[in-house]
């Protein structure tokens, strides 16, 4: 059995809880600065959330909820531009401190690093948010501490595709039996799990709750800390303590002969 190498991480839902107090306004305010009536209220944005991608969620939001709405005669270009004021917007908020990284985030990097694991992020979002995100919340560049950001637009297919984490795992020389993801949703769990990384394990929100992890390493509540353990809500364990190297370790060996 091949020994844990790598992390790889989601960031939306997985680094920091930014889809409904975040994203969602973002584009929000970008509606509103190009003049559009259009709203993303919390539930509507959660059913938006199948859609992985800002431009593509706004695509498929003018298909299947706004049909009457004329479309420009470049769409692609109006969207492009339409998601890079909502991208202005995000950083804008995030650079305020608007969004916080989930409990146990900056404790499991900064311990996985000194363990000498490699670090990457495999994520849908745009890469300047995942920037925008640890400069406001570590005040430091992903550079610093990721070896590789796979990132948005690189791969022509989005999760629950596998593409991102091919595209990670490629790049970083890692094969999947030496990696272990990190996610938050559906999509995310599909994606690794597509890309053939069978330790999967998955920091719900409350928006990916209910979603059906069915399979995964270990699903809980968050990553948790010394004075506020986590939820275990599925997976290959009953119970566990603040998710730290050693843990990871131990759901690498599971999903190893599990997964
Ligand atoms: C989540 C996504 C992203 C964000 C919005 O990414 O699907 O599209 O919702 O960011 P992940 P953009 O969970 O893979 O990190 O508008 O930049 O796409
Ligand atoms: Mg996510």
């Amino acid at each position: 059995m091949e020994d844990l190498q790598a992390l790889l991480f989601d960031v939306d839902g997985t680094l920091a809880d930014t889809e409904r107090d975040g994203h969602r306004v973002a584009f929000n305010r970008a509606f509103s600065e190009w003049g559009l009536d259009w709203d993303w209220g919390v539930a509507l944005y959660g059913q938006l959330l199948a859609v992985t991608g800002g431009k593509e969620r706004i695509l498929y939001y003018l298909e299947h909820f706004r049909p009457e709405f004329p479309h420009p005669d470049d769409l692609p270009r109006f969207v492009a531009e339409l998601h890079k004021a909502k991208t202005r917007h995000y950083a804008e908020m995030l650079g305020e401190g608007a969004i916080p990284l989930r409990p146990g985030v900056k404790r499991l990097l900064a311990e996985a690093k000194e363990a000498g694991l490699r670090l990457a992020v495999a994520t849908t979002t745009t890469p300047a948010n995942l920037s925008a995100l640890l400069d406001s919340s570590l005040g430091i560049d992903a550079r610093g501490t990721f070896q590789l950001v796979a990132a948005g637009d690189v791969v022509p297919r989005k999760k629950p595709a596998p593409d991102i984490y091919v595209w990670a795992m490629d790049r970083m020389g890692l094969s999947p039996d030496r990696c272990l993801a990190l996610e938050d949703s559906y999509n995310g769990w599909r994606s690794a799990r597509g890309a053939g990384i069978r330790s999967v394990m998955v920091t719900v929100t409350d928006y990916t709750r209910a979603e059906d992890f069915t399979g995964a390493t270990l699903v809980v509540d968050t990553l948790g800390e010394p004075t506020a353990p986590p939820r275990v809500l599925g997976g290959l364990l009953d119970e566990v303590g603040p998710i730290d190297v050693p843990t990871l370790r131990e759901l690498h060996r599971l999903g190893a002969a599990h997964g």
